[in-house]
């Protein structure tokens, strides 16, 4: 496992449809993993909680605000990097607001593909309807994304709590890794 010098924290935001097979996603424009899809958050300051960083990074990148829960927490290292990332993530299943274009994300809805979500039942659709058909969309796109979400990222479709590390090398190419999650529901 690659070694680490300090911790800094972070936050990760999904806004998934009710019935788990619609989730936004934001193209990162700029610095640390651009060109890459992922869920909207940044650094926790110092004076704020991570939930409180989780609702304000996803209305700075997107311009929603969402009732988050906490879903996961991830850990990564890279090789050469002093500070690993810890990584908590938060997902909603309803957001107000009009999903806006920022600096630093493009948003853009996508279909879940079967191959995330678990077999059989998904737990009911409790919530709104998801506002267009899914079919439309395209899939999530794993190949433009970091490499360690296709392992965690059908735990947070399938409504569990997972917890994971991965380590990356310099060139960003994941080493090592491991994933876990709470039953299922
Ligand atoms: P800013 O640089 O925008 O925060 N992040 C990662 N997400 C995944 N899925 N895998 C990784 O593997 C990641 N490393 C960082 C955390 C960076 C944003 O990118 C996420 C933050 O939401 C290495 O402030």
């Amino acid at each position: 496992w690659v070694d680490y010098k300090s911790v800094k924290l972070y936050t990760n935001a999904f806004v998934i449809s009710p019935d788990s097979r619609k989730v936004l996603l934001g193209l990162k424009k700029r610095g640390f993993g651009v060109g890459l899809w992922n869920g909207f958050g940044g650094k926790v300051d110092p004076e704020e909680t991570p939930l409180q960083a989780a609702i304000r990074e996803l209305e700075e990148e997107a311009g929603i605000k969402a009732p988050l829960e906490q879903c996961g927490t991830l850990f990564f290292a890279v090789d050469g990097v002093d500070a690993a990332f810890n990584i908590d993530v938060y997902r909603a299943y309803e957001y107000t607001g009009t999903i806006t274009e920022s600096d630093e994300m493009r948003p853009q809805w996508f279909s879940v593909q079967d191959d995330l979500l678990p077999r059989g039942h998904l737990p009911a659709n409790t919530g709104h309807a998801p506002a267009e058909d899914s079919a439309e969309l395209p899939p999530v796109p794993l190949e433009q994304m970091w490499a360690d979400d296709e392992f965690w990222m059908p735990l947070m479709f399938a409504r569990r709590y997972f917890v994971g590390r991965a380590d990356f090398n310099a060139d960003n190419k994941m080493l090592k890794w491991w994933f876990a999650g709470s039953p299922p529901a």
